[in-house]
């Protein structure tokens, strides 16, 4: 199955031949020695990149490779739907798509593919992301968008749901999880209020 994969990942429409960014990690060549992304990262405009830095700087901490890049449902349409259906034969397993204030990025993915699709909601000017995370979150029955919370919680949260997904299959992933979970709470029960 690997092996088909790594034949088939360089057929379907090419995202990099658009004018995007792509980011690998060369930690992840322990855990993946391919390292053919496994996340695909994505989001509507460069602004939400602040944001979504901190989902990239997790999949790094993990190990696991991804690649991000721009792409909008509004602004770059045929691109986002490009991406979307050539994912799966490309590798990946999971895309995680943010967006901001009418945020239907994630939505035009996952009609286009059958990876699991989290989106993030960013934070807008006008509405405080409220208006991003209904955006996101009210998708119609059959087409899912697991949505994670507005901001950078929800960019950071989207890595560990993402990898927690990839865990299921990879035992080295579990225990760093479960290693990061055991670190993050002895670190809150350190804390000491003066
Ligand atoms: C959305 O519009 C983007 O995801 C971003 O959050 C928001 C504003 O984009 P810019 O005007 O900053 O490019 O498509």
């Amino acid at each position: 199955m690997k092996n088909e994969k790594k034949k088939t990942a360089k057929k379907g429409p090419s995202v990099a031949s658009a004018k995007v960014t792509v980011k690998r990690t060369a930690s992840s060549l322990r855990l993946h020695p391919s390292s053919l992304p496994l996340v695909g990262v994505i989001m509507g405009s460069k602004s939400d990149w602040e944001t979504m830095r901190a989902t990239s700087e997790t999949l790094d901490r993990f190990g696991v490779a991804h690649e991000c890049h721009v792409m909008s449902a509004h602004r770059t349409p045929a691109l986002a739907a490009d991406f979307a259906r050539a994912a799966e034969s490309r590798g990946l397993e999971i895309i995680i798509a943010a967006a901001g204030g009418a945020a239907h990025l994630a939505g035009v993915i996952a009609a286009h593919t059958l990876l699991p699709v989290l989106g993030v909601p960013m934070k807008s000017d006008a509405l405080n992301g409220l208006d991003s995370l209904l955006s996101t979150v009210q998708m119609p029955a059959g087409i899912p968008v697991g949505t994670l919370a507005i901001g950078k919680a929800g960019a950071t949260n989207a890595a560990l749901f993402a990898i927690a997904i990839l865990a299921n299959g990879r035992p080295e992933l579990r225990q760093k999880l479960r290693d990061f979970r055991a670190e993050q709470e002895k670190t809150i029960r350190a804390i000491t209020l003066e």
